[in-house]
């Protein structure tokens, strides 16, 4: 069977009825394949394939797992599968095999020599492939035209206090959008679970397309006039997701946000927040469930939420020693940090021995965009200083910055100041990761997640231990 017949086969009529929009792309996007089409194509080579290394090297064994591991946070346990990237330690990430390097290289762009659009990463991401401009404005108008958000979640939106935190009115958002999701319609209705990827890539885009019109609202909400511009049919999805925050009109910031979007979005699968997103799809909950999950986890202090505790903790450094500081007085502030039990954010990692890529690409678009920056120039600062503070203070794996040691003063700098809201970026940026997974998952008919665990005594009991 030719792989476009395989893609008829698969598809259930039902949800050509629920889901117009879904092929509204074709409209927008001339000739060019679509996204969804492009993977059905890919699913069943890749289920085949999967099938065939599994009967030929499914009892090779990954690694062994230690008692300090178990205790450890699972730190270095080989035990998930995950698609769309693989990280060094040393080198960092790498999206389908590309360095971010290679993807700013190689992934089209919106403007000649700029940063790849988001929206060609989720494409790699998806596919493995790196999609052309045609196949990727397509994908922009996909996203566009689904972008729009029940009046019951802009209204819970409305209702949250100002004091929630953005992080918690995303998660909530999300799950509420959860009453959209054709998967959980479908899974009532007895859908045959080879069609499971079918309403779970709907879900999917349906999610990524609305992001912007929850974080956005989220924005309006809490710190400026609660009004939301509207989304341009026409228009990427950086840019209408810069237009609700109302940052649209600086094309260097729109330029970031292509940035941001691409690189935050994934790590491969053991960080928290792809993890979560990851264990709880396996339930089969739904893409809305188990992306809101990974919300959650995001909004910890030590993986997203750090980006937000890094400008705090540099402006709190700049208010008590000034710009201007010398290497003794930062080092001395260093130590009071260490010493008072807190860990320096942004700085250190549970994978990476190495400056983060993902750092060292803001920095190259901050010496490009704002060499004069004071802000930056004490970022730039602390980069020389922390890690030999970290090294002597003995503890950390890692003493270098990881991605959230820059992001802010990036923002900043273009007058998006709020740190509480940074983390909702990262999160926006995150479902692309998260949800290209879940399209996985459940084409390859992954299962419910469930590890082994014990108690200590068990443990104890297992080595003769008193
Ligand atoms: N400052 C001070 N101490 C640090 C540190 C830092 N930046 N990074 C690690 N340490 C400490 C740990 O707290 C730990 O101390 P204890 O033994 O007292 O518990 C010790 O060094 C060993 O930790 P590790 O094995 O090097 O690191 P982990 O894998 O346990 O944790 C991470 C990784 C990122 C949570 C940790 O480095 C950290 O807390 N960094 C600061 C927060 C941060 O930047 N998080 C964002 C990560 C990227 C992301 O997910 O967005």
């Amino acid at each position: 069977m030719s792989a476009i017949r395989a893609f008829s086969s698969l598809k259930g009529a039902s949800f050509r009825q629920q889901t117009p929009l879904r092929f509204a792309a074709r409209t927008y996007a001339s000739q060019a394949k679509t996204l969804k089409e492009r993977f059905a194509e890919l699913l069943p080579e890749k289920q085949a394939e999967v099938k065939e290394f599994r009967k030929n090297y499914g009892n090779k064994v990954l690694g062994e797992v230690t008692v300090d591991q178990a205790y450890g946070g699972m730190r270095g346990i080989k035990g998930l599968v995950w698609e769309g990237s693989v990280l060094d330690a040393e080198e960092g990430i790498r999206f389908r095999g590309l360095t971010i390097p290679e993807c700013q290289q190689q992934l089209p762009g919106a403007v000649e020599g700029g940063e790849p659009l988001p929206e060609s990463l989720f494409w790699l991401l998806v596919t493995g492939e790196v999609p052309t401009a045609e196949e990727v404005k397509g994908l922009s108008a996909e996203w566009a035209a689904r972008a729009e958000i029940p009046e019951f979640v802009e209204e819970l939106l409305d209702r949250c206090p100002k004091t929630l935190h953005p992080m918690s009115q995303f998660a909530l958002a999300v799950n509420a959008l959860q009453h959209e999701s054709l998967f959980a319609k479908a899974y009532a209705e007895g859908i045959h679970k080879s069609n499971y990827w079918d309403p779970t890539f709907e879900d999917a885009m349906n999610v990524i397309a609305k992001l912007p019109n929850i974080a956005g609202r989220i924005y309006r909400n809490v710190y400026k006039d609660g009004k939301v511009a509207s989304i341009e049919a026409d228009k990427d999805y950086s840019y209408n997701f810069s237009k609700v925050l109302g940052f649209h009109e600086n094309k260097d910031f729109v330029e970031l946000m292509r940035l941001y979007l691409t690189i935050h979005s994934d790590h491969e699968g053991g960080n928290v927040s792809a993890h979560t997103s990851h264990l709880v799809g396996s339930a089969l909950s739904d893409p809305y469930l188990s992306f809101a999950a990974a919300l959650n986890g995001l909004a910890g202090p030590l993986h997203g939420l750090a980006n937000q505790e890094v400008l705090r903790w540099t402006l709190k450094l700049k208010d008590t020693i000034g710009v201007d500081a010398s290497e003794e007085q930062i080092k001395k502030y260093l130590w009071d940090t260490l010493n008072g039990g807190q860990v320096v954010p942004g700085y250190g990692h549970a994978v990476l021995r190495k400056t983060d890529p993902r750092y060292t690409a803001q920095r190259e678009f901050a010496l490009k965009h704002l060499p004069d920056d004071p802000l930056f120039g004490l970022v730039s600062k602390l980069y020389h200083i922390i890690p030999g503070v970290l090294t002597e203070h003995g503890k950390t794996k890692n003493p270098w910055p990881n991605v959230d040691a820059h992001s802010g003063v990036l923002l900043q700098y273009y007058g998006l100041v709020e740190q509480d809201y940074y983390t909702v970026l990262f999160g926006v940026s995150r479902a692309l990761g998260c949800l290209s997974q879940v399209c996985w998952a459940r084409g390859l008919g992954l299962p419910l997640e469930r590890p082994k665990s014990y108690s200590t005594a068990h443990l104890k009991k297992m080595f003769g231990a008193n």
